[in-house]
């Protein structure tokens, strides 16, 4: 691994800030934030969750227009879509775009935006309660969550009621897009027995490739089956009943997913108090999924947590940074904590005293990870975020601390990129990225300088 001296280096943090913010005014579009200009012209769902966090040190007003914009999106059903589209912009070529989703004329999707007709990670409820912990105007935040309580309630019920058919506590998402983690090793094996021919493929073109190497971008057989599953759930309506009993081949209970829902659900109930509401279906909820997650999800031998594949039952042995998250809802005891700490705490990731540069996403002694590929390995701000959290809660000072660290000096180096090459820092992907902007700007908070 080449090696780099982070501590002997002065950094001048108020120019690492100043610049962040710039990027998220450059990314704002009136009402909301694109994760990159050219390459994410519209709003996404679990982005927006996290630049609401960022605004929220020094522009909550924002933050509360952001999830707002989000919300207008809801459907009927409650599904927080993962897309919301920028129907003004002309010259956005994004694709899949509004009009491969067809969702406009379903009875369920709102008349004033287009949407997608998939989900993303429900951290919407943890931004919100942060807003109101951190809010200089806190009456107005209060107001604001008063307004948006009843959206976050649908939203979660829709989860539950939809994607919980044998009320397990576990809720499953049926695309990998939903995951937020498009092409992680987690769903190849599933993808790989999606046999398909050339007709049930809808013809389509790519067009990340043309703003991204494509070394660092899904394979083309991946964004096959993503295209094939995005028509099968169209040809269904997007009705949540008939996609399941139809066959859909993909409906994973993912890790990240369900523990973001139970420490939303959490937050929620805390909101709930705070506005005079009933919090006990959502902490009931919470324990619930907190309990089904530690039940069904752990693997013993490899002190991680796993996916599972909703239609029978199995784990999918697959070992990823989104496996140690659930720290993040304060769901493994400390006993357990401890034991996924002496997994986390190795060369698999990033080990405490060998010069590594924050978390990788996926193990990287498996033989499919890589440096470069997008989930399959690279260092994604957000994931690293949800970590250093995580490990706050249990104590581990030490390895935040080399997280916080190493995340200044990837910035530092590289700039505010989607995602980093664990080996050598370099920045891939999209460029001022917001959300890595963003949780920067959280993470750093009040500092001013830092000297290491
Ligand atoms: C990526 O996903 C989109 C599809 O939703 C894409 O590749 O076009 C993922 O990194 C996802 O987590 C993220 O929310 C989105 C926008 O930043 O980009």
């Amino acid at each position: 691994m080449k090696s780099f001296d982070i501590f002997e280096r002065q950094i001048d943090i108020k120019s690492l800030i100043n610049e962040a913010k710039r990027i998220l005014d450059q990314n704002w579009m009136n009402g909301f934030t694109r994760p990159a200009r050219k390459m994410y012209p519209h709003q996404w769902s679990w982005d927006s969750a996290f630049m609401a966090i960022g605004y929220a040190t020094y522009r909550q007003e924002r933050a509360e227009e952001e999830l707002q914009r989000l919300f207008s999106g809801q459907w009927s059903n409650g599904m927080v879509p993962h897309i919301i589209f920028n129907d003004n912009d002309k010259e956005s070529d994004y694709f899949p775009g509004s009009d491969f989703w067809q969702t406009e004329h379903l009875s369920q999707s709102p008349n004033t935006v287009s949407t997608s007709g998939i989900c993303q990670p429900p951290i919407h409820a943890t931004a919100i309660r942060h807003l109101l912990e951190t809010a200089h105007d806190r009456r107005q935040a209060q107001s604001f969550a008063k307004d948006v309580f009843p959206s976050l309630k649908a939203w979660h019920s829709f989860l539950y009621r939809e994607r919980d058919p044998n009320d397990e506590g576990l809720v499953y998402i049926r695309h990998p897009w939903s995951s937020g983690q498009d092409n992680s090793p987690n769903w190849d094996h599933i993808l790989q027995q999606i046999n398909l021919s050339q007709e049930q493929i809808p013809s389509y073109e790519r067009t990340d490739n043309k703003h991204n190497d494509s070394s660092e971008r899904p394979s083309n057989r991946s964004y096959d089956r993503y295209i094939y599953l995005v028509d099968f759930f169209r040809k269904r309506g997007y009705n949540e009943d008939k996609i399941r009993r139809d066959g859909c081949p993909f409906l994973v209970q993912d890790v990240l997913f369900n523990t973001l829902l139970c420490r939303a659900g959490r937050d929620l109930a805390q909101i709930a108090e705070w506005l005079g509401k009933d919090p006990s279906p959502f902490y009931k909820q919470a324990k619930k999924t907190a309990k089904s997650i530690n039940k069904n999800m752990w693997d013993k031998n490899h002190n991680i947590y796993v996916d599972l594949d909703w239609r029978n039952g199995e784990k999918i042995d697959v070992y990823m940074l989104s496996g140690f998250l659930p720290l993040f809802a304060n769901v493994p005891s400390p006993a357990r904590s401890e034991q996924m700490f002496s997994y986390l705490n190795t060369q698999s990731f990033c080990q405490l005293k060998k010069n590594c540069l924050a978390v990788p996403s996926y193990d990287r002694q498996q033989p499919k990870y890589s440096d470069q590929k997008y989930w399959r390995g690279p260092i994604w701000i957000n994931l690293n975020w949800l970590l250093y959290k995580g490990l706050a809660q249990y104590g581990h000072r030490e390895y935040d601390k080399l997280i916080k660290q190493t995340i200044i000096y990837l910035v530092q180096k590289s700039g505010f990129h989607e995602f980093y090459n664990p080996k050598t820092g370099e920045g891939y992907g999209a460029e001022k990225f917001s959300w890595t902007a963003a949780l920067f700007l959280d993470i750093l908070n009040s500092e001013r300088t830092v000297t290491f």
